[in-house]
């Protein structure tokens, strides 16, 4: 049993998880296969230093064909710490060739010293301010997640499982409660049932206009996401002790993030490191860094990768002022260590434009192999090996694979369509941005043309540009440069 278990974690790592069964042959030719064979079969001296040195090899061999395959910003090492950079003398130039090309995260200060929002809704002892907040925004409706507090605990810092149940709420509700909570901080009798609210992703908009609030930071303006109606554009508020569960952003997109007020934790992972965070079939999302420390129940178990994330995890503590810049495909986990007020976003250039589709091609891959699973099993039945497998972890991921189908689709037309606006507008692009466009662009044509990307065809009519017009554009416009 166990061995079988070991050789689909290795045939699963192998194959892309099991999507593209001709890595095997890659994995013979370069010798990985044989260090394994090695290492399981223990035939060559059998010596414990001689199995570990075959599995080192064969390890260190996987990670190179790992890095080798992976999109080419991804860098080839992580940084023990964060830089921290003057925002406001910085170069943009030096951004681009330091962090944002390389996608490496760093830390700027001083960029929100003069956003309206720093006087208006932060109090002068540099607090939330919460009664300015509830008057202003009484009505308006904002996402607010409820976590259940443990007994006796202040912070929900090593969640349970559960995910915090989102509910639309309004800011004022939101304020009163924070009052509330402020006054019996620390003073609910042990064991009383208490929650944490955490306001988060409220949206900029009609009802919150961007002006009045702040001033996208001059290194984070080569935005092709928020150009469109799509906004991803947020305001965060939460007590001490709320958090944001380990994740990486939508579409592989950059996001930056400034607090106004307070002061987070963050853990960032880099993105050769992402399958360390993964329960032992490589399915489900650990839902923090802790996971298999905290609340027992097996998670030591079901996370087995957690404990070397950790070492590659780079620890940030942000303070009031200061703006963090989130690099691409970079899974992180968040926790306000104070009352924390912040402002982020979510965007999409030439820099991380080709790893947006890789994601979104991989997902596609992944889904088409799952319906080619289901269809055979429909077929010729559940295989006897595989039936030990079925157990809560293979249903919470085909929850999540129903989930990603619908989110796929969305995220591809809109890729589809960040890139028909960035073509429309008449402005330069360089060289280098119009390469990212015209392979990314390429790829969408030819599935489209396929017809095999979730049907998703030319629309014409509805504001989505045809494929062949797009790729029009850009072969006119590379004509041009
Ligand atoms: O501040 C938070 O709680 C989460 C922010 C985040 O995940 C992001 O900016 O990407």
């Amino acid at each position: 049993m166990h061995s079988i278990g070991v050789l689909k974690l290795l045939h699963s790592a192998l194959t892309a998880n099991g999507t593209r069964q001709e890595l095997l042959a890659d994995a013979y030719f370069d010798g990985r296969l044989d260090a394994l064979g090695v290492y399981v079969e223990d035939s060559a001296p059998a010596t414990a230093a001689a199995a570990t040195a075959a599995a080192a090899t064969a390890a260190a061999a996987t990670a190179a064909a790992a890095t080798a395959a992976a999109d080419d910003y991804i860098p080839s090492s992580s940084p023990s710490s964060v830089p921290r950079e003057d925002g406001l003398s910085f170069p943009y130039a030096s951004f681009v060739s330091r962090y944002m090309s390389p996608n490496l995260p760093v830390l700027l200060s001083g960029l929100t010293s003069s956003w309206p929002a720093a006087e208006t809704w932060v109090t002068p002892d540099a607090e939330p301010d919460l009664a300015h907040l509830g008057r202003a925004f009484r009505d308006t409706r904002a996402p607010v997640h409820f976590t259940a507090l443990p007994p006796g605990a202040a912070s929900v810092f090593g969640a349970p499982p559960a995910r915090p149940l989102a509910r639309e709420s309004t800011v004022g509700e939101f304020a009163d409660w924070w009052e509330e909570h402020l006054s019996a901080r620390g003073e609910a009798p042990p064991g009383a049932p208490r929650e944490l609210r955490y306001l988060k992703d409220w949206s900029f908009g009609p009802s919150l206009p961007a002006a009045e609030v702040y001033s996208c930071p001059r290194f984070f303006r080569e935005d092709w996401l928020n150009d469109l109606q799509a906004s991803y554009r947020f305001v965060y508020l939460g007590p001490a002790g709320t958090c944001t569960r380990l994740h990486a952003d939508v579409l592989r997109s950059f996001s930056w993030s400034s607090n106004l007020a307070g002061r987070k934790r963050w853990y960032l992972i880099p993105p050769t490191h992402t399958h360390l965070l993964y329960d032992r079939f490589g399915q489900a999302l650990a839902p923090h860094l802790h996971a298999d420390l905290e609340g027992g129940e097996g998670q030591l178990g079901t996370f087995p990768g957690l404990a070397l994330a950790r070492e590659v995890a780079v620890e940030v503590i942000q303070e009031a002022g200061e703006t963090l810049f989130v690099p691409s495909g970079w899974h992180h986990t968040v926790e306000n260590l104070k009352d924390t007020l912040s402002v982020n976003h979510n965007w999409l250039n030439g820099y991380n434009m080709r790893g947006s589709w890789g994601k979104l091609s991989e997902e596609v891959e992944a889904l088409r192999a799952l319906s080619l699973r289901e269809e055979k099993v429909e077929q010729e039945g559940e295989p006897a090996a595989d039936a030990w497998v079925k157990d809560e972890s293979e249903e919470a991921a085909r929850r999540q694979q129903e989930q990603t189908v619908a989110t796929t689709e969305g995220d591809f037309v809109l890729l589809y369509d960040v890139i028909a606006h960035q073509l429309g507008l008449e402005r330069g692009l360089r060289p280098d941005e119009l390469d990212t466009i015209e392979d990314v662009l390429g790829s969408m044509v030819e599935s489209v043309g396929r017809g095999d990307l979730f049907g998703v065809k030319e629309k014409g009519e509805g504001g989505w540009w045809r494929g062949e017009e797009l790729m029009e554009v850009v072969r006119r416009r590379r004509m041009l440069v």
